[in-house]
């Protein structure tokens, strides 16, 4: 394939620093790299691929050079704005926001578990919500395989979710300094609040959980609930899913299901104190799951504990997996650049 321009816009941010370390782990054949941030960060030296490159500033005349691809995390309204202009000019974005996720135009893509829904992507594509991410990649193989009827949320999500504000106020917290980012202290606190809340006394976050579970899981149908909780842990993101079945399971069949699954490292020995921590994720790409146990409180009841690296998996390694999976269906032809 003949060069591929990319953009990566918002590179300065903490998502946009581990796109660029991801990239370096996992590099495009043949690639050239742009860097774009905000006016106020423009300017701005990253080492990247071995070089220095200086961060060019986001305007309307940006993607007039043409790119191929652009990975967005830069926050809603630029990619509000600024999406659909890339797009027009022949660019697919991967957009890491909530701004596109649930337009129904825009495919919503965990790799691991909908990957086709890339061929019907019509110029911007969606990140989930690190949250739904990790979700996806530990239930999309049991839906496949036993079929799921209701899903019941319950989040651990670590301070860097919120970006290197919410990391600095669990730092400066445990000096005893007052937060700036959250409502409450998080140091030595568990905060039942993520994004904003909503008339119906659910957050925004857990609107986005159980709005991109059905999106990408193909059932608008599915039962599904969420609580989502800001913990005072730096990085890694761990959740409590429980799990109705559609149909009878055998415990260590379902347990084979997850372990050869895409994705997904089974850590589950609870006699050797062995379970998914957010310090064994961060840092990789794997979706951890454990505490695999049934719920004997409902027919084909199931409990899984699942941790994931929300900046990594959640957020940057995702969309370059998208951004690979794009590239795969123009090499095949299966798409046309
Ligand atoms: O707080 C977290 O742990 C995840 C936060 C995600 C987030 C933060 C600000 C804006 C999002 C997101 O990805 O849904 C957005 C947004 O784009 O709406």
């Amino acid at each position: 394939m003949s060069n591929l321009k990319i953009a990566v816009v918002g590179a300065t941010g903490m998502v946009g620093r581990t796109f660029l370390k991801v990239l370096e782990e996992r590099p495009f054949e043949n690639a050239t790299y742009t860097l774009f941030s905000s006016a106020r960060s423009a300017g701005s030296v990253l080492k990247f691929m071995g070089g220095e490159y200086t961060v060019q500033e986001l305007t309307e005349t940006s993607f007039d050079e043409g790119f191929d691809i652009a990975l967005f995390s830069a926050g809603g309204s630029t990619s509000e704005k600024f999406a659909p202009i890339a797009a027009s000019k022949g660019c697919v974005v991967v957009d890491n926001s909530s701004q596109w996720r649930m337009d129904p135009n825009v495919p919503l893509v965990v790799p691991e578990v909908n990957p086709e829904d890339i061929l019907n992507h019509k110029g911007i594509i969606a990140n989930p919500n690190c949250s739904t991410i990790q979700a996806m990649v530990a239930l999309s193989p049991l839906q496949k395989k036993y079929g799921i009827k209701r899903v019941v949320y319950s989040t651990y999500q670590a301070v860097s979710g919120a970006g290197r504000a919410g990391y600095e106020d669990l730092e400066n917290g445990m000096k005893g300094e007052a937060p700036k980012k959250f409502p409450h202290p998080i140091a030595g606190n568990v905060i039942p609040h993520i994004d904003v809340f909503l008339d119906n006394g659910y957050t925004k976050e857990e609107e986005k959980m159980i709005k991109e579970t059905r999106k990408i899981l193909h059932d608008d149908a599915m039962r599904v609930t969420a609580t989502t909780v800001r913990v005072p842990v730096f990085n890694g993101h761990s959740e409590s899913i429980n799990v109705e079945l559609g149909s009878a399971y055998d415990l260590k069949e379902l347990c084979e299901v997850l372990k050869n699954a895409e994705g997904i490292k089974i850590v589950d020995n609870g006699a050797n104190n062995e379970y998914p921590m957010p310090i064994i994720a961060t840092g990789t790409d794997y979706t951890y799951v454990g505490r695999i146990r049934r719920d004997d409180s409902v027919e084909n009841g199931l409990n899984l504990w699942v941790v994931a690296d929300n900046i990594r998996k959640g957020a940057a390694t995702n969309a370059v997996q998208i951004a690979e999976t794009l590239i795969g269906y123009w090499n095949s032809g299966k798409l046309a650049r």
